[in-house]
């Protein structure tokens, strides 16, 4: 097991978590592994992001307290029996990893009840055997844990990790290049008649080959109009788009996400193509809008309205484009939301509550349809990374419940939009580091406009 960072990193971020809540105690609970099937049958081991972001430590049975009135750090967790050793091998004793972060006092877990008293905070457990745990430690049934978390802590912990620090910037940069390459990779092995899962192999042996692994479930799909496509058992057939949303870890578990639609063909066809312009300019004007102070849920109105623009020119779109703007009309094909923050969670801190983490200080999500799948509305700070994924989905069920219900009837020229019900869905997305005086993306350069996509694709045939 690697710990990503000095030691002096993992105290000084609990420094700050100290300052910032000010007494009592700070309970952070690491990850168990997760059986499958049965009982033994692990899941992948994934750590929590926020212990590992506070205790580095990637490796599951582990607790993590902070005693701000004492000033102690304490790391609860077994050394290896031999029993253990026998199918483990020998690793690092606990107290010699406890070192490496900056921890001098190492308990065994049944010590941990001393530790906790009416002033605990913690966080909003995600996982089954967490509540139960924390419900154990605090004497409260399971359905009462939740409501118990620290709202203080919650707000501390955005605080200090949406903020990007470089050394963090660093990893999420290899994480962005690692997607990538396996962007690339697939981009130019994609053939007509092909599988779905094997360009997913393809993107797997990427991620294998630096020793990492998906950092959610990639969409790798000829259907992109259903948006969360976890199938792969399509034959890939000219004249449809591949549209593949996928990303790996850096080693250090930072993630990329990362969005790329193709032809399965040489080249789009006229319709895809136009779509794609949209896209792409939804995109470029995004990037070009993001910087410290601007709200992301105005970039979020700046990509639908050119989207809604883009519309108008192909004839989609009739009346007024401010006032078919103002009533929504770009959900019809833009129904989810430009981006979100991105760390070490692809959707970075979900667990804690998007309200907190995408909205907060007076700007409260918007319930309408659309809006409410915008993860991320707040104002920009410097350091936050963030995506930035516009897309068109022409969604042929939700086009034709539209038009049912007579909505957009004075915007829309559904009987146009017949001939483009088939089109698909197309998505762009890249992961981007806010900076004093703009966006910059993270990972390499790649192929973007249409004619650069169409030129990789070529060189494939
Ligand atoms: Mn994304």
């Amino acid at each position: 097991m690697n710990i990503t960072f000095k030691r002096e990193v993992y105290i000084e971020r609990r420094r700050i978590l100290k300052e910032e809540i000010g007494t009592g105690r700070i309970l952070l609970l690491g990850n168990e592994e997760a059986s499958m099937n049965y009982a033994d049958n692990h899941y992948p081991f994934r750590q929590d992001s926020t212990f590992l972001y506070y205790f580095g430590l990637d490796k599951p049975g582990l607790i993590g307290l902070i005693d701000i009135d004492r000033d102690e750090d304490i790391l609860f967790g077994e050394e290896l029996s031999i029993d253990d050793i026998i199918w483990t091998g020998p690793l690092p004793k606990l107290t010699d990893l406890a070192d490496q972060i900056g921890v001098t006092i190492v308990k065994s877990k049944a010590a941990i009840i001393n530790h906790i008293n009416a002033d605990i905070h913690f966080l909003p457990p995600y996982r089954g055997e967490q509540t139960i745990t924390i419900g154990k430690l605090i004497g409260k049934k399971v359905r009462k844990v939740e409501k118990r978390a620290s709202k203080k802590l919650i707000k501390a912990v955005i605080a200090q990790r949406e903020i990007k620090s470089p050394e963090e910037i660093r990893e999420m940069q290899i994480a962005s290049e690692i997607s990538h390459k396996m962007h690339l990779e697939v981009m130019k092995a994609a053939r007509p008649g092909m599988k779905e899962y094997e360009l997913v192999g393809i993107a797997s042996k990427v991620l294998y080959d630096h020793n990492v692994g998906f950092a959610y479930p990639p969409i790798m799909t000829i259907n992109g109009q259903t948006l969360h496509n976890h199938g792969h058992e399509n034959t890939l057939e000219e004249g449809r788009v591949i549209l593949f949303d996928g990303g790996g870890e850096s080693p250090s578990h930072y993630a990329g996400d990362i969005t790329r639609s193709f032809p399965v063909g040489p080249r789009f066809t006229d319709q895809q193509r136009q779509l794609y312009d949209i896209v792409h300019r939804m995109y470029t004007e995004s990037v070009a809008m993001c910087r410290p102070g601007v709200s992301y849920r105005d970039v979020h109105a700046r990509a639908a309205q050119i989207l809604v623009e883009g519309f108008a020119d192909l004839g989609l779109v009739k009346g007024n484009v401010d006032e078919a703007f103002a009533l929504d009309v770009h959900t019809l094909f833009f129904p989810h939301g430009l981006g979100h923050m991105i760390g070490l969670d692809v959707h970075d801190m979900e667990n804690l509550g998007e309200e907190y983490v995408g909205y907060g200080s007076g700007m409260e999500k918007s319930k309408a349809f659309g809006w409410k799948s915008l993860r991320l509305g707040k104002e920009l700070k410097e350091g936050f990374v963030i995506t930035i994924e516009p897309g068109i989905y022409m969604i042929p069920e939700l086009i034709d419940k539209r038009r049912e219900e007579g909505i957009y009837a004075d915007f829309i020229d559904y009987d146009a939009l017949e001939a483009w019900k088939g089109v698909g869905g197309i998505r762009l997305e890249d992961d981007y580091v806010i900076e004093a005086d703009g966006a910059s993306m993270l990972g390499i350069e790649m192929p973007m406009s249409a004619d650069e996509i169409e030129g990789v694709r070529a060189e494939a045939f």
